[in-house]
């Protein structure tokens, strides 16, 4: 039996969306912009809710809490999460059962400092494996998450036997397999950066991060520390993500199978990705945030499963606030750069600071995103309500960055990301022509090398690479902008785009990622593993 089967409930052979895209890259992505609400610059399909949707700006913005160690010694900061099912209130009156890192969602977030170890015990006490994957790490492969070391629940936990008889199951109990919990060590000997840690179960994780396994992992350093950037409570993480919703406040979402026990993948309306109509920010659905006449940073992170943004500031008479970036995946840029918007795929982050202080109190700015529609064209607002006085500011000159010199790479690696037969002949997307297979390494970098990776895209694919960040060095025939011109872990590659980075691998031997992060293709095996070696 096929992984990656169809529901038995008759889908024609090919789909609308399926017949599109077999088109043509290009000729998909135009009609899909034109055939309907929130195709734009998407490649994905709208779930909408069956609840009636929350008005907007009528909660405030949560922040998610942050965590407390268990204990410290001389090198070391010990946590311990627990994964659990618990209650959200998200919508007014109803609950929404998540799966959340201490039951919460976002879950808490961690903040340390580089250089720092950290050791996070994770205790699964839901009732489907996980694996934790710090997203931006520079870890060692027993602990970045490679999505078949299975965390299995504490309760005991058996695959169904659909999923056991077939190779796939078979590769998936290969892995390190820890019961109940397993220690997570973070050396974080890298930059000060935004960095989040989310499911990768293997098969299953855009289900999973979208009931709500992912939170915020912060990293300072004393660059940072000593640069008058807006810091304690105006430096404020958003966790941007959208959401469908059931009649009764559950989240809503296409899995073939709703325990996710055995069968990965989604209703094939969806295998290009799940796009819901609500937007949520740390959580809540089209908040507000009340702030100073004052500068603010904020983290912005593209949570979602499929979903791309392009956010923008507006006042009530239409006056664009700019956005002054200070940082991407990887850290500070070497100098800020002023945007009008900013495009975001899933899995990016965003540093910037906005400039309230120029507001009379009770002036409201809303955030915006230019790619949605009707209620996704919404995000969120501030209202100003007090003049202060602000040292803060954002100085010319943030960061060196070290050159990764492409004259120095010792060789070019292709990878092109495109949907393709998976399984029995079933679709679901590939990397050079692959499914994800476990034991199967596709590159074997050296450490301390410079290699040149060429990604190429038929649709829309964030492409992650885990262990080290990279640079961009083109997209298409030009030079990357400025936003990107900093490390990068995630790089948003559009229909029939080349993109070339550059990377070099360091420190830790063993078999990481790369992968799409559009969850949906990334469960429907657009994975590749490599070794360092
Ligand atoms: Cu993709």
């Amino acid at each position: 039996m096929s992984a990656y089967r169809r529901p038995s409930a008759v889908r024609p052979t090919l789909s609308r969306r399926g017949f599109l895209g077999m088109v043509g890259a290009a000729g998909a992505a135009v009609a899909l912009g034109a055939c309907g609400r929130d195709s734009t610059g998407q490649t994905a399909q709208l779930l909408p809710s069956r609840a009636s949707l929350p008005k907007p700006y009528a909660v405030r913005l949560p922040i998610p809490p942050v965590k407390k160690p268990l204990r410290s010694d001389a090198t070391t900061d010990y946590y311990e999460v627990v994964q659990k099912v618990a209650d959200a209130r998200i919508l007014p009156g109803l609950r929404t059962p998540i799966l959340g890192y201490d039951g919460i969602f976002p879950g808490p977030t961690l903040v340390s400092r580089s250089g720092r170890r950290i050791v996070v015990r994770h205790r699964n006490e839901l009732p489907v494996p996980t694996v934790v994957h710090l997203h931006g790490g520079h870890t060692p492969a027993s602990s970045d998450g490679y999505p078949i070391d299975l965390l299995l629940p504490s309760a005991g936990w058996s695959p169904g036997a659909s999923h056991a008889s077939t190779g796939h199951g078979a590769a998936m109990m290969t892995g390190d397999v820890a019961k109940g919990q397993r220690d997570y060590t973070y050396p974080l000997d890298q930059r000060a950066a935004t960095l989040w840690y989310h499911d990768h179960r293997m098969d299953f994780t855009a289900p999973q991060v979208y009931r709500g396994l992912a939170g915020f992992h912060l990293v300072h350093d004393d660059e940072e520390a000593a640069l008058p950037l807006p810091q304690g409570e105006r430096d404020i993480p958003l966790m941007i993500c959208d959401r469908a919703f059931e009649h009764d406040g559950s989240f809503r979402y296409p899995s073939l199978d709703r325990e996710l026990r055995s069968t990965p993948g989604v209703d094939a309306d969806f295998m290009e990705g799940v796009l819901g109509d609500v937007i949520l920010v740390n959580g809540a659905p089209w908040p507000e945030l009340e702030v100073d006449a004052a500068r603010y940073r904020f983290r912005i992170l593209n949570a979602s499963n499929a979903r791309r943004y392009q956010f923008a500031l507006r006042t009530g008479d239409s006056t664009s606030v700019p956005f002054v970036q200070v940082g991407g995946d990887g850290g500070l840029l070497e100098r800020s750069v002023e945007l009008q918007s900013v495009v975001a795929a899933p899995a990016e982050r965003f540093d910037v600071v906005v400039d309230f202080s120029g507001y009379r109190p009770g002036t409201v700015v809303t955030m915006t995103n230019q790619l949605g529609s009707g209620p996704t064209a919404r995000v969120m607002r501030f209202r100003v309500t007090r003049k202060v006085r602000d040292d803060s500011r954002v100085p010319d000159r943030l960061s060196t960055i070290e050159r990764l010199d492409p004259a120095k790479a010792v060789r070019t690696r292709e990878w092109r990301f495109a949907r393709g037969v998976i399984n029995e002949g079933h679709k679901g997307w590939t990397i050079n022509g692959k499914p994800f297979d476990p034991r199967r390494m596709d590159a074997r970098p050296k450490l301390g090398d410079i290699e040149i990776w060429r990604f190429t895209a038929d649709l829309h694919h964030p492409v992650h690479i885990h262990l080290d960040p990279f640079q961009v060095l083109r997209r298409g025939n030009h030079s990357p902008g400025d936003s990107e011109s900093g490390w990068k872990d995630t790089v948003d590659l559009r229909p029939t785009e080349t993109v070339e980075v550059a990377v070099r691998f360091t420190d830790y031997r063993g078999a990481f990622m790369l992968h799409c992060h559009n969850l949906e293709h990334e469960d429907m095996a657009m994975m590749a593993s490599f070794a360092t070696v």
